[in-house]
């Protein structure tokens, strides 16, 4: 069975990485039963084994493979079951997608949530979550995070693509759910996950795509631990 270390809050249910739940979108695609292991920012030794620091990481009879992107490409080329990207053409419409979703999508998250992300990171992980990201974004995690009902309809302008993409088709991945749904969808778990702030419009076309996607897969995003 493939093993994935995935990002857990104290709470050891709370699995909140947007990275992670693309990829855990993407086994369930796949029909690929997982096991995963709590992890968190400061378990460095124990995901050493990968090279690298971050999480996604799996392991599939020996082989392992780190970063969201790499792990979607690894399944898809060596692992049977539904097509993640339906051909190359649909593989180079994902990239696209991921590298928007990482350039738009997670820092526009990052600064509506960022203190709610505090409150759910394990007691040990704290110090180090603020430290960081106080030093990635030059100012406190509160600094970033105030203001944000202000702020809001901006980020939700910015998911124009998205909406628009769905006037036309049901998935983003067109008639069938593709890893383009994993990647956004994955991206708002984050947000849904850690935080009561409603980062989309609980009322718009978003939301509604995204409940169809919290319902693949026997509704494993539905079921997932929040705060
Ligand atoms: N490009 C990577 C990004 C992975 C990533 O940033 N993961 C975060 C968790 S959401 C992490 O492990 N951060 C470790 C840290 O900040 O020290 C991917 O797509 O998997």
């Amino acid at each position: 069975m493939i093993t994935l270390h995935d990002l857990a809050g104290a709470d050891p249910d709370l699995r909140f990485s947007p990275y992670c739940w693309r990829t855990k979108f993407a086994l369930a695609h796949k029909g690929l039963p997982v096991e995963t292991v709590p992890w968190r920012f400061t378990d460095v030794d124990a995901i050493a084994f990968s090279g690298q620091g971050r999480v996604p990481v799996i392991q599939d009879n020996g082989k392992v493979v780190s970063d969201s992107w790499a792990i979607a490409e690894y399944l898809e080329d060596t692992a049977n079951g539904p097509s993640l990207f339906g051909g190359s053409g649909g593989r180079a419409h994902a990239r696209f997608i991921n590298a928007w979703t990482d350039s738009v999508m997670v820092p526009g998250i990052a600064t509506l949530i960022v203190r709610d992300l505090l409150d759910v990171v394990a007691e040990k992980d704290k110090p180090y979550f603020r430290q960081s990201r106080e030093a990635r974004f030059g100012r406190t995690l509160e600094e970033v995070q105030a203001g944000r009902e202000q702020r809001v309809e901006a980020f939700r302008m910015a998911l124009t693509p998205v909406r628009l993409a769905l006037r036309a088709a049901p998935w983003l991945g067109g008639a069938e759910p593709s890893y383009a749904d994993h990647i956004v969808a994955g991206t708002l778990m984050w947000a849904r996950c850690t935080s009561a702030f409603p980062v989309i419009d609980p009322e718009g076309p978003i939301a509604a795509w995204l409940g169809r996607v919290l319902d693949l897969y026997g509704r494993l995003g539905r079921a997932a631990k929040t705060v």
